[in-house]
C-alpha cells in the first residue's frame, strides 16, 4: 500500500490558462512588453491572445503561479497531499485547468463565476525570457465566503502549511488574511511568495498587511530590489534586503522567519531569522543546465517553490527542501510552459 497524504498543503491563487508562444521584439513591442516581466493586462493588452494563437503557433497550457506551485508539490509528495483553491468561469478553459489539475493529483476547489471567464495569461517567449500577460476575469471573483464555506474550511482546518502566491494580493486579501490568521492561531506554516515586481510596486499595502504572518517568503532578485525600494531600504544587496525581511516584526513568535531569494543560475540566498535579532545567511548553488537542453523559464520560479514546499512539508532540512527546489525548476525549464515531466521522476 502506498502512502497517502491528508491534504497538508493548501495553496491559493489565481488559476489561469496560459497561452504561450515564441515571439520576437517587434511583438514585444507591438504591446510595450518588457522582456521578463509580469503585468495585469490593460485594454491594449486585449489583442494579444488572439495575436498568439494566431501568429504565434501558441500551446493552451495550465498556468497560474501558485496552481504551477502546487502541482509541482504534489509531484514530489504522496497522492493526496496538495489542495488548491481559486476562482474559474463556467467554460472550456476552465474545464481544461481542471482535468490537468486532476491528472496531477492535485485536489481543485474552484469557485465558479457566474459572469467571467477563466482568466489567462499571454506567455511571450524570447530566448530564455517570458513576458506574462494575465486578464484574471474569473481569477479576480475569488471570495472569503467561498474559503468560509463548511466544506472547504474543513480544508483549511485539515492542512498544516498554507502557500499563497502575491499575486493573489490583487485579488482576494481576506481571504489570504484568513489562511494567515489560522496558521498563526494554530502554529501552522504560512509561505507566500512575492510573485512578480509590481507586487511590492503597486501593492505594498495589502503585502505590508500579510507580512507578520510569513513564516516563510520566497521571491527572486528582482522582486527583493523591488521589495527594497517601496520599503526605502536604500540597498540593492540582496542578502541584506533578505535581512531586513527576516527581521520585520512577526505575529507567530514560536516560528522564526526564513527568506529565500532565487537568483536565477546564480547561488539562492536563505536568510533565517534567530532569536535575538540576529539573521544566518546560507547560500545554496543552482546545478545549471546546458543551453540546449532549455526549452523556456515560464514556471521556473513556480517549480522551485512547489519542490520547495514539497520539502518543508516533508519536514527537510532548509538546504535539502532548496535543493528540491532546484531539482523540480531544472526538470520544468525542460518542459513546455510550467509543467513537469512524465513518467514521474524521483528526488
Ligand atoms: C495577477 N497575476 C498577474 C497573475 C499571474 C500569474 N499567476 C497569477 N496571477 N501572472 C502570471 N501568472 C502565472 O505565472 C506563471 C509563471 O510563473 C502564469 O500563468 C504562469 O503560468
Amino acid at each position: 500500500m502506498t502512502a497517502k497524504g491528508n491534504f497538508e498543503l493548501l495553496c491559493l491563487e489565481n488559476p489561469l490558462l496560459d497561452i504561450q508562444g515564441v515571439g520576437d521584439e517587434k511583438l514585444l513591442e507591438k504591446y510595450g512588453l518588457k522582456a521578463n516581466d509580469a503585468i495585469l493586462a490593460e485594454e491594449k493588452h486585449m489583442g494579444l491572445y488572439e495575436d498568439l494563437i494566431q501568429n504565434h503557433d501558441a500551446k493552451l497550457i495550465a498556468g497560474g503561479a501558485a496552481q504551477n506551485t502546487a502541482r509541482g508539490a504534489q509531484y514530489i509528495l504522496p497522492p493526496e497531499s496538495v489542495a488548491y483553491i481559486g476562482c474559474i468561469g463556467k467554460d472550456k478553459y476552465g474545464e481544461t485547468l481542471k482535468d490537468i489539475c486532476a491528472k496531477a493529483g492535485v485536489r481543485v476547489e474552484y469557485r465558479y463565476d457566474d459572469e467571467q471567464p477563466t482568466g489567462r495569461c499571454g506567455v511571450v517567449i524570447t530566448g530564455h525570457n517570458r513576458s506574462l500577460c494575465t486578464d484574471l476575469a474569473a481569477a479576480n471573483c475569488y471570495k472569503l465566503d467561498h474559503l468560509k464555506s463548511p466544506e472547504i474550511w474543513k480544508l483549511v482546518e485539515q492542512a498544516k502549511v498554507f502557500y499563497v502566491g502575491g499575486f493573489h494580493l490583487t485579488v482576494c486579501v481576506p481571504a489570504i488574511l484568513a489562511l494567515a490568521e489560522e496558521a498563526a492561531a494554530k502554529d501552522k506554516l504560512f509561505i507566500m511568495n512575492l510573485s512578480a515586481p509590481f507586487i511590492p510596486q503597486f501593492f505594498k499595502d495589502p503585502l505590508d498587511e500579510t507580512a507578520p504572518y510569513w513564516d516563510i517568503l520566497i521571491g527572486n532578485e528582482t522582486e527583493a530590489v523591488a521589495y527594497a525600494e517601496s520599503h526605502n531600504l536604500n540597498t540593492k544587496d540582496v542578502k541584506e534586503i533578505a535581512k531586513a525581511i527576516a527581521t520585520l516584526p512577526k505575529k507567530n513568535n514560536k516560528k522564526p522567519r526564513t527568506v529565500i531569494i532565487t537568483q536565477g543560475t546564480d547561488p539562492t540566498i536563505a536568510a533565517i531569522a534567530k532569536e535575538g535579532g540576529d539573521v544566518e545567511i546560507k547560500e545554496a548553488p543552482v546545478h545549471a543546465i546546458q543551453n540546449e537542453n532549455i526549452n523556456d523559464t515560464n514556471g521556473a520560479g513556480d517549480a522551485f517553490a512547489g519542490g520547495f514546499v514539497a520539502g518543508v512539508v516533508q519536514g527537510k532540512p532548509l538546504e535539502t527542501s532548496i535543493d528540491m527546489g532546484q531539482w523540480l525548476a531544472r526538470l520544468s525549464i525542460q518542459e513546455l510552459g510550467p509543467s513537469y515531466p512524465f513518467p514521474v521522476q524521483t528526488y
